[in-house]
């Protein structure tokens, strides 16, 4: 626990963690499995290309999920690209601007026009009236985000496809091991992207896969990820290479191993932070509904600036000079960030849960590499950083770094707060820090 503002990293005292906890830290594959299914794939001499691992991610991943399709590809991108393409999407399609900049990106890559709907305050998924405003004569397509692992509102979205002949699509790329209600994500609409990039609570490294009920999308999708190819040389439609390697299905089969386990032990780590930070006025951890069950790969906080005395960005700074890597996913919204910013053509209907949630929501570090020591040595860290709120603003703020915040000789003037991105907070203090030294 630090006592004095001077302990903290900020001022000059020792980081709470040397080796840094990051949100995002790969969960681990048992070695000895792992090993042995790379064995088994050199052994067969089957690397790539429709092989038998792929197979039999392929299969496991289906009972898991209860679908009758499963289509194993290269990354989640190349899953939602083409889940879009095998649904002959044209024109727009309404997406939430608070996601991976991946959900937007795989829809403009290929020509379509994302447009972006207002999220829920409480699940961060989109919202249905907002959706509703959006559509136009040239939408085609609701591609709901599961966020955090939160299902959709699948319902109201799946009446709202239905009444103006939309598909309904899902980026469940947070999803794996949730559901909605008692289905599971992968089972929802009419087909369901997932990544299994390393972040996440069951992964191949990389990879992704499409998944639906549906016999023609799963066909469609099934030949667009061998360039079109059936057979040994007939060419049947556009395709593109977005396989699976052998190699990826075996890390896919190990990691599915552990998911039972890791999904107790995030629930776990869950409940540890609701515990220790329910006291702190102006942070709230964002829980998952009790009506659906969750993965818990994501820790997400929504911080109440005037509550903690401290902002959102100044809170992500302090904690990684303290080597807690807390990230501010998904600022700044794709909305924001190029080529969709100042098109209005993307944002027909005002984003306000979203401009509000993109500057006062964090994710703290989770996962089977995170104890229960860690978790409570960060609560406590956010504890002092309460208790030290307006000393630590004083110092971020001040022109100099370094300066001791009860020295007023800059005048008033350096208490002025202005909003300031994570990183631009985190590149001003390292370079005042620098340069500081550097004058010594
Ligand atoms: N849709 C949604 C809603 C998504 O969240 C994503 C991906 C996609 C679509 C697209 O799926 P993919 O095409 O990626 O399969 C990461 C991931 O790269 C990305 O897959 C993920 N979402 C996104 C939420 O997070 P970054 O840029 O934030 O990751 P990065 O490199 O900062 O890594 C996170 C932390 O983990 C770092 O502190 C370092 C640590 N780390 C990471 C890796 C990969 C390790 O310690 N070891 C590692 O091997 O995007």
């Amino acid at each position: 626990m630090k006592q004095s503002f001077t302990d903290f990293a900020v001022c000059g005292g020792v980081p709470e963690f040397t080796a840094p906890l990051v949100v995002g830290r790969p969960n681990e594959l048992p070695r000895e499995s792992f090993l042995a299914k790379i064995e088994a794939v050199l052994d067969s001499g089957h690397l790539t290309n429709g092989g038998p691992m792929v197979a039999e991610f392929e299969r496991q991943i289906a009972e898991w999920l209860d679908v009758k399709h499963v289509v194993a590809v290269c990354n989640g991108t190349a899953a939602l690209q083409i889940m879009i393409m095998a649904c002959n999407l044209s024109g727009e399609v309404i997406i939430p601007s608070m996601t991976f900049i991946a959900t937007a990106h795989a829809l403009q890559w290929i020509g379509l026009t994302p447009v972006f709907a207002d999220i829920d305050p409480e699940t961060h998924t989109l919202q249905p009236d907002s959706v509703e405003r959006c559509i136009t004569q040239r939408t085609s397509a609701i591609l709901g985000v599961h966020l955090w692992g939160n299902p959709c509102d699948v319902d109201e979205l799946s009446l709202l496809a239905h009444q103006h002949d939309l598909k309904l699509l899902f980026d469940a790329s947070h999803g794996f091991g949730c559901s909605y209600g008692m289905r599971p994500i992968g089972s929802l609409g009419d087909a369901e992207a997932f990544s299994f990039h390393a972040t996440k609570v069951m992964h191949s490294v990389e990879g992704g896969a499409v998944v639906t009920n549906n016999d023609t999308i799963a066909e469609r999708c099934r030949l667009m990820r061998n360039f079109g190819i059936t057979g040994l040389t007939q060419i049947e439609s556009l395709g593109i290479n977005a396989k699976m390697s052998e190699l990826s299905a075996a890390a896919g089969l190990t990691s599915l191993e552990t998911v039972p386990q890791l999904i107790r032990h995030n629930a776990n780590n869950l409940a540890l932070y609701q515990l220790h930070l329910q006291h702190i006025n102006g942070l709230t951890v964002c829980l998952p509904s009790e009506k659906h069950s969750s993965n818990g790969n994501y820790v997400v906080i929504r911080v109440d600036e005037n509550r903690f005395g401290l902002s959102r960005d100044e809170i992500v700074l302090i904690l990684r000079t303290e080597g807690v890597f807390a990230r501010a996913y998904f600022s700044p919204g794709c909305h924001n960030a190029p080529p969709y910013a100042g098109n209005p053509i993307h944002t027909p209907v005002k984003l306000q849960t979203t401009e509000g949630l993109l500057t006062t929501i964090m994710q703290l570090p989770t996962g089977g590499t995170v104890n229960e020591l860690e978790i409570k040595r960060i609560s406590e860290l956010l504890t002092s950083i309460k208790q030290q709120a307006p000393h630590l603003r004083q110092i971020i703020q001040a022109p100099n770094a370094n300066r001791h915040p009860l020295d007023n000789s800059a005048g008033s003037k350096t208490l002025v707060h202005e909003p300031h991105s994570t990183d631009q907070l985190v590149t001003r203090h390292l370079a005042h820090r620098v340069l500081s030294t550097t004058a010594q």
